[in-house]
Formats: C-alpha cells, sequence, structure tokens
C-alpha cells in the first residue's frame, strides 16, 4: 500500500509539473512588439500566460542568450543575429509540422540569407532605418544623414543605441558599405561619429518616445517606430537618406535553453494567423510578412508602401550581415564611442 501510495504521489507531481509548465510563455522582444492584445487572444484561448520582457539590441539579445540561463521561449533577433545565433548553436530547429501557419508567409520573406530555409527563425517584421523629424521644426526637410551633424540641432536629436546601426549610418554618410571589414573605412566611421558625439542628446533604440514627448525634434529611428510616434505627434515624418540606409527582417525564433518548446510553436503558428498577424502590423505600425493580413488591416495601413512593400524594396537598401571574425571590431568602436 505504502509503494502504491508513493507512486500515486510522484504521479500526481509530474501531472502537476508538466502542467505548470504548459502554463506560461516567456518572451523577449524588442520594446512596443508583442501588444496586449496579441497576448491577452492566446492567453484566452489556449489558457497559457504570455509573459514579454524586452531588450534594446542585437547585441543585448546575443549576452542574454550566451548566459544559457535566459528562461525565455521565444525571441526576436533581426537577420544578421539569426546568422549569428545558429552559428553558436543557440536556436532551435523548429518542427514545422507543428507551425503549419508557415504557409502563410509571403515567398518574399521566405529563404533570406541568414536561414536559408528558415529552419531556425520565421519573420515577424521587417522595416528601415532613417530620421523622424517634426516638420514644424526642422526646416528644410533633410535629405541627407549629414543633418544629424549640424550645429543647429546641437543636443535636439537622438542616435539609435545601436552598434551596427549607428556605426552604419556614419559609413553611408561616407560612402561606404554597412558591411564594410575594411578597417581604414570603420576607423573613418569611428572618428566621424566621435565628432558627432556632443551634439547627440541621447542614444537611444526607443527613439518613438523622445518624438512624441517632444524631449527631441530628429531621431535616427526605425520606420516602424517613426509612424507611432507620427500617431502621437502629426507633424513627425519620416525620410530615407539619399545616401542610403539599412533595412532589415526581424524574426521569432526558439532559444535552446527554452522550457516550452511546443508552446513556442504553438504561440508561432498563432502569429501566423492572418487575423492574429494583422494585429502585429496595428500594433508595431511595421511591414509583416503574412500577405493575407492585409485584408484586416485598417484602410490607412493597408496601402502603405512600408507595410507591404512592394516586390523589389527589400532588395533596395542594405541587410546588415553577420562580419564573422571582424565583428569586435565593430564592438570597440562601439564601446570607445559609449565610453568618450
Ligand atoms: N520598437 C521596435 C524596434 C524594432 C527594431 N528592429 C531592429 C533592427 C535592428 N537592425
Amino acid at each position: 500500500l505504502k509503494w502504491l501510495l508513493r507512486s500515486l504521489l510522484l504521479a500526481a507531481l509530474i501531472v502537476g509539473c508538466g502542467r505548470e509548465e504548459q502554463k506560461q510563455l516567456n518572451v523577449f522582444a524588442w520594446a512596443k512588439y508583442v501588444g496586449d492584445e496579441i497576448k491577452s487572444g492566446f492567453e484566452d484561448e489556449f489558457g497559457i500566460r504570455v509573459v514579454v520582457d524586452t531588450f534594446a539590441s542585437n547585441e543585448d539579445l546575443l549576452t542574454k542568450m550566451q548566459s544559457g540561463v535566459s528562461g525565455y521561449d521565444i525571441i526576436m533577433p533581426s537577420d544578421f543575429m539569426v546568422a549569428i545565433m545558429i552559428k553558436e548553436n543557440l536556436l532551435v530547429a523548429l518542427d514545422r509540422q507543428n507551425i503549419p501557419n508557415f504557409k502563410n508567409i509571403s515567398p518574399q520573406f521566405r529563404g533570406k540569407y541568414f536561414d536559408p530555409e528558415n529552419r531556425y527563425s520565421i519573420p515577424y517584421t521587417w522595416g528601415t532605418a532613417g530620421i523622424a523629424y517634426d516638420s514644424s521644426i526642422v526646416t528644410p526637410p533633410p535629405d541627407s544623414w549629414s543633418v544629424l551633424w549640424d550645429e543647429a540641432y546641437h543636443r535636439k536629436f537622438s542616435m539609435l543605441d545601436d552598434t551596427r546601426e549607428t556605426i552604419g549610418v556614419a559609413l553611408k554618410l561616407l560612402g561606404y558599405s554597412v558591411n564594410t571589414v575594411d578597417p581604414q573605412e570603420l576607423t573613418a566611421a569611428k572618428e566621424r561619429l566621435l565628432e558627432q558625439k556632443s551634439l547627440v542628446k541621447l542614444y537611444k533604440s526607443e527613439a518613438d518616445e523622445g518624438l512624441s514627448s517632444g524631449d527631441v525634434v530628429m531621431s535616427h529611428c526605425w520606420s516602424g517606430d517613426a509612424l507611432r510616434s507620427a500617431t502621437a505627434r502629426s507633424s513627425i515624418k519620416y525620410v530615407i537618406p539619399k545616401e542610403g540606409t539599412t533595412q532589415f527582417i526581424d524574426t521569432i525564433c526558439i532559444p535552446q535553453s527554452a522550457p516550452h518548446k511546443a508552446t513556442a510553436e504553438q504561440f508561432i503558428n498563432y502569429l501566423l494567423r492572418p487575423e492574429i498577424n494583422a494585429k502585429i502590423t496595428e500594433f508595431t505600425k511595421y511591414g509583416t510578412c503574412v500577405v493575407e493580413a492585409r485584408n484586416y488591416v485598417s484602410e490607412d495601413l493597408r496601402n502603405h508602401p512600408g507595410i507591404y512593400p512592394s516586390e523589389n524594396i527589400l532588395s533596395k537598401f542594405e541587410s546588415l550581415m553577420d562580419l564573422g571574425d571582424f565583428t569586435p571590431n565593430y564592438d570597440r568602436v562601439w564601446t570607445e564611442l559609449k565610453a568618450k
């Protein structure tokens, strides 16, 4: 009898733990990337609580994942960071049978260089980096990255707190590739950023916040965040400088250390339903990869080229690439800039 009782107790504990494990999904995302409606829709339908923490740069996300004890089930690295994480064996190979809604993803967004068979990543959003500015104050309207070196805007603008993007601005201004591995070009970019530093009010990746509050009049900003701040302050406009820019695809991945892998795949599948995916567009103001979602978004976003790009736009700008062994050189420039 003792043996039977002990077995029953053990079985109850196992079932209990199993259930407990299924009840929470831990998401690590960019700021304002997973809206309350998306979260609560999943929670209500599946009875699983969704907890979202945020990070501000791909490098911060990588550091967290390298520590190996994050507890996150879903992470959202950008393109080049997916390549790095695959190389470092930090991502789970997805079981497509559990993600049948993968079929809803437009061919335009599949098979990109960083994960040619989408074994590890599902595209979540896409966008560009540019300049968001208050058109009632910044005149004439800027058309070049050089406005971010203009003394007239001394401590009135912000730059992204992002190694590759911000070094990328200086590289573009100098006419170089954002993926240069030429040490002299990188040094030239560093010098431009050091010259600029005293003009910069702050380095911040949530650039929409300063623009919406009026704390800054101009920002190096990602497209969706620019659109978000334009909803708060209608005089905000967004421009892609004539020297060119970066475009990115942010993705959804499951880290190797995820405690709830099956639930994570269930969540990914849920996000790829057109009517749910439309809510991502509405909330983040970024372009998404599910074409059918267009039928569910509001009229003003439905024909927005920043949300639904023409066929060629995703090859028009430069994507950040994994620079392999050269990456620490960028990290050193960034550390030096931030320390000055
Ligand atoms: N608030 C959402 C910001 C999304 C940023 N995407 C980052 C791309 C980095 N290359």
